[in-house]
């Protein structure tokens, strides 16, 4: 009784910490998906995250997208690529201020097609 009681403690503080800041919970297009064609990018937050910075890159290259999410906090981050995106391999990295201040970041990647 005592024991798990003990146990049950460190658990219950790692669930408050994990709980106290948002964090990325999907995306569009889904990260590891080969897709035809992406017609918008989505990050989806289980809290309001403020995104500060965002890059499209392939190969390492920046591609342009246009933002349609301020810097405000968002549940749901939007931005459209500037032009269609020709066949070849995508990361999306972020980075953000999560509602407890925390700066998070993270990324996901992706295959478009011939
Ligand atoms: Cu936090």
């Amino acid at each position: 009784m005592i024991r798990s009681a003990i146990l049950a403690l460190p658990l219950s503080v790692l669930a408050g910490a994990a709980a106290a800041h948002s964090k990325a919970e999907g995306t569009t297009p889904a990260d590891g998906a080969t897709v035809a064609e992406v017609p918008m990018l989505h990050i989806v937050f289980d809290a309001p995250m403020r995104v500060i910075f965002a890059a499209l890159t392939r190969d390492g290259a920046e591609i342009a997208m246009d933002r349609e999410t301020g810097m405000e906090p968002v549940a749901e981050f939007h931005a459209v690529p500037a032009e269609t995106l020709a066949p070849g391999t995508y990361r999306l990295d972020w980075r953000g201020m999560a509602e407890d201040g925390h700066p998070m970041q993270g990324g996901f990647g992706f295959t478009v097609s011939d």
